[in-house]
């Protein structure tokens, strides 16, 4: 450890003990994390748990909601000043308002205090008074996660692997052909790995919409205020030992001020102190997407797992110190796709793929579940006849043209193998089914006394996460 990680890490041990104690005399706190990729829903997910806990007639399955534990649960000023607070507000306004749109899309870490009055039930209930449990909700884009890999991992490396794996896809081929102008040995030109930076983030961003995962370093797809800096301006390199002043030598340079200055203050300011994680998954994208995009998002949930088992990583032992993760859910999202027919085995694909994540992290600590959820519902399910056969449906009003249509997105199988094998073997494609994808918009809702939007499964969501606390 350099010196100067070892003073940044005892003036935060210090500080850490300071709040620890203080900690003691305010009222006990939750703080949950709600990662997933960008689209992954994580605004919506978020907006919809709050409206829900706010409005409890919905949360059945959570049960201190439904045994009338829960008294009251109310907004207050969240604990960290200098973090953007989530726009609920104006996200439950879009979501829920007369002419109801999916909300913008957000770039960026924020965070929300929920305050939660609990009242005990049963024996003790007279015994105690309530009292209030705050949870702290932070949401962070997934990318950012995906960089921990980058920690351990110099410029040599991360190049060669990524390099490699950009060698068959079509998205790269713009940054393939300026990658083949350029001479790493040569003296550093600004204008070039400018260039060069940008035709490499245009392939992350050509990967990303066809439903890859593995797409480091994160901030090049979400820069937030570190957009044109030199830390997001490099580009993988093949390999070589240049001369100082030369552009190989140069971006190996940003690579590591990038794991410095970005990389590690994310996970030491703001990911080591999660108590609870929830992260989301666009499961359905990435079956449309096809057997690569799956094979890629299994990596991506063992990357994920992986940050969260600090033993092995040294950078993650230093700032967890000894803490740990409690539990951690692994949620598909936007099931109101399907029809409820076919909930179970959306889920059994998701336990596969956290089965397999676990076995291949060597995975102990924290509680893992893994769900398939909706944060709102926007579809309602009916079965039709179709080629004389019955056929579950959802129906909804589709985003692009207004239409109102039925949907049947394909059959997913009964045992997940027969996704996850071809997946892992490299099919080009499906073998046996078509898997379609439609965007529906939100509908019109109106809300009796109590109720909050409707979802699939997040109370329990909500119990798996917060549920043995309250
Ligand atoms: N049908 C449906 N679509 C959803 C749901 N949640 C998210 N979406 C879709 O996914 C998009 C991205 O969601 P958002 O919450 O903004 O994702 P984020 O980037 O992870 O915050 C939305 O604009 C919707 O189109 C859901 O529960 N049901
Ligand atoms: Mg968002």
């Amino acid at each position: 450890m350099i010196i100067g990680d070892i003073a940044d890490e005892v003036a935060r041990r210090v500080e850490r003990a300071g709040s620890a104690v203080s900690g003691a005399f305010l009222e006990p706190t939750i703080r949950l994390g709600v990662t997933g990729l960008s689209r992954a829903g994580k605004t919506v997910f978020i907006t919809s748990l709050v409206a829900n806990l706010m409005n409890r007639a919905r949360m059945g399955q959570l049960r201190a909601a439904a045994q009338g534990a829960i008294r009251a649960a109310y907004l207050q000023p969240q604990p960290d000043d200098t973090l953007p607070r989530f726009d609920y507000e104006t996200h439950l306004a879009a979501l829920t308002g007369p002419a109801p749109h999916w909300p913008d899309s957000t770039r960026a870490i924020s965070e929300l205090r929920l305050s939660l009055k609990v009242q005990p039930t049963g024996l003790v209930a007279g015994l105690r008074g309530p009292r209030t449990l705050h949870l702290d909700i932070v949401d962070y884009p997934g990318e950012w996660l995906l960089d921990l890999g980058l920690i351990e991992k110099d410029f040599a490396q991360w190049s060669r692997e990524t390099l490699e794996r950009l060698e068959n896809r079509p998205q790269a081929e713009a940054f393939r052909a300026a990658l083949s102008g350029a001479d790493p040995a040569a003296k550093l030109d600004e204008p070039q790995a400018q260039a060069l930076s940008a035709a490499f983030t245009g392939y992350l961003r050509a990967a990303r919409e066809d439903g890859y995962s593995d797409c480091t370093p994160g901030r090049f797809l979400l820069p937030g205020d570190l957009a044109g800096s030199p830390v997001l301006t490099f580009a993988p390199l093949p390999p070589g030992e240049h001369g100082r002043g030369s552009l190989g030598r140069e971006f190996a340079r940003r690579y590591e001020a990038y794991k410095r200055e970005v990389v590690k203050p994310f996970f030491r300011d703001h990911f080591a102190r999660l108590d609870r994680q929830v992260v989301l998954v666009d499961a359905l994208g990435a079956i449309h997407a096809g057997p690569q995009a799956v094979e890629d998002m299994r990596r991506a949930m063992g990357d994920i797992l992986g940050a969260f088992r600090p033993g092995q990583n040294n950078f993650l032992s230093q700032i967890f110190l000894g803490r740990r993760i409690e539990r951690i859910l692994f949620a598909a999202t936007k099931a109101d796709h399907l029809h409820h027919s076919q909930h179970a085995k959306l889920t059994a694909i998701m336990e596969a793929l956290l089965s397999d994540a676990k076995r291949r992290a060597d995975y102990a600590g924290a509680t893992t579940a893994a769900l398939s959820i909706a944060g709102l519902r926007a579809t309602t399910e009916d079965t039709v006849t179709h080629d004389g056969r019955a056929l579950d449906v959802v129906r909804g009003v589709l985003l692009e043209d207004g239409r109102r249509a039925a949907f049947h997105p394909g059959h997913l199988p009964e045992d997940p193998a027969h996704l996850l094998t071809p997946a892992r073997q490299g099919a080009p494609a499906w073998l046996d089914e078509d898997y379609a994808i439609m965007r529906f918009a939100p509908q019109p809702l109106s809300l009796k006394p109590g109720e909050g939007p409707p979802h699939i499964r997040l109370d329990r969501a909500a119990e798996f996460l917060i549920g043995d606390r309250l």
